[in-house]
């Protein structure tokens, strides 16, 4: 029997708001998610995939643009490959809902209940099981789904979920999973990449988001593509070329902070949308909004956060007449009987003594 190939996409969130980005960034990146679905279709002609499935989250469930839905359409059309769509939580499928205000090309099969229901392509040898969430929470939906195998003929279950016991969206136990005699589930809801994975015989994968929408969704995004025989499956992970969400932490201690977030970030960022932290003690209060002026060009967009501690000397207030004062003048007094090995453990305790007299979080660095 053949190989099924075929090109498993979730959670595209078409529509983000994109909040944290001006007006005229958030409507491109709108586009560029309408564009990534371009990038999709190619990479579907290029790899001749027979099936694509589409489990959940496709829209994030705000405002629907009716650029977006043109796109989509076409998008599910140019396919011409059997399609099948599995709403999730930010899509969940209701009458009346986005995919009912579509237009839903022959080639495409939308999931519609909360019951898992099959389609059976006998041309493929192929059954493609599936269910949709009819709320933006799911009970597990695979309790008793223990379909009698066929011979000859593959199995694929396209829907939208959590692998473990607990949980809101659909969550799927993996003695579940393996008794439901899957020879694949394709998933969506986690936006990273999972790899994959594997209960008794069933395999199962979720793609992660193919372009990340902030900076808790870093590094290259993208789908998958699998071949799928009745014992084997292998899956390859397809990046897309979107722009990536980066973060990156810069010490600035005993450095200019601008040399040091340049040798950080080396090499062309200017695709990229960056978070920088500067860490570590400085001699001198930062300047934040100048560095962030000669910083912020160098990338689609910045966001310059300062956690680095302005350097203080301990021993600074030990003339004060405050308890404080009164502790450091004690512990000075210890430090200079004490032999050189036990100095570093008396300024430690200093150093906390002070904090906690602050009722600070931190001890004050030296
Ligand atoms: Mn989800």
């Amino acid at each position: 029997m053949d190989t099924i190939r075929i090109l498993h996409a979730a959670d595209l969130h078409l529509d983000t708001a994109f909040d944290g980005l001006p007006d005229v960034q958030a409507a491109e990146r709108r586009k560029e998610q309408r564009e990534l679905l371009t990038a999709i279709l190619r990479l579907a002609k290029k790899q001749q995939v027979q099936v694509v499935l589409l489990p959940g989250d496709l829209f994030d469930g705000g405002k629907h643009y009716p650029e977006t839905i043109e796109a989509l359409e076409q998008f599910l059309k140019d396919l011409t490959v059997p399609v099948f769509i599995a709403p999730g939580n930010h899509d969940f499928y209701r009458a009346g809902c986005v995919y009912d205000k579509m237009f839903l090309p022959e080639n495409v099969h939308l999931f519609r209940h909360d019951h898992i229901e099959c389609v059976d392509m006998p041309e493929l040898h192929l059954r493609v099981w599936g269910a949709a969430f009819t709320d933006s929470v799911c009970p597990c939906l695979i309790h008793d789904f223990i379909p009698e195998k066929q011979p000859d003929t593959i199995d694929l279950l396209c829907i939208h979920g959590t692998v473990g016991k607990d949980g809101v969206y659909n969550p799927m136990p993996p003695e579940l999973l393996a008794e439901s005699g899957m020879d694949y589930v394709a998933m969506g809801h986690s936006h990273t990449c999972g790899g994959l994975q594997k209960a008794g015989d069933t395999y199962y994968l979720w793609p992660g988001t193919p372009m990340g929408r902030g900076f808790d969704e870093t590094g290259k995004k993208g789908v998958v593509i699998a071949d799928i025989a009745p014992d084997v499956v292998t899956a390859h992970f397809a990046p897309l070329n979107a722009r990536e969400y980066c973060v990156t932490e810069v010490d600035i201690t005993d450095e200019d902070p601008l040399t040091a977030v340049l040798q950080a970030i080396r090499g062309n960022t200017s695709r990229e949308l960056y978070r920088i932290i500067l860490t570590g003690e400085t001699k001198e209060p930062i300047d934040l909004s100048t560095l962030y002026r000669v910083l912020e060009g160098k990338f689609y967009s910045l966001d310059l956060q300062n956690r680095s501690k302005l350097w203080q000397d301990l021993w600074a207030r030990v003339e004060e007449t405050t308890l404080r004062g009164a502790f450091l003048r004690r512990m000075r007094d210890k430090m200079d009987a004490a032999p050189p090995e036990e100095q570093s453990a008396i300024e430690d305790a200093a150093r906390w003594g002070v904090a906690a007299l602050d009722g600070a979080e931190e001890v004050v660095p030296l």
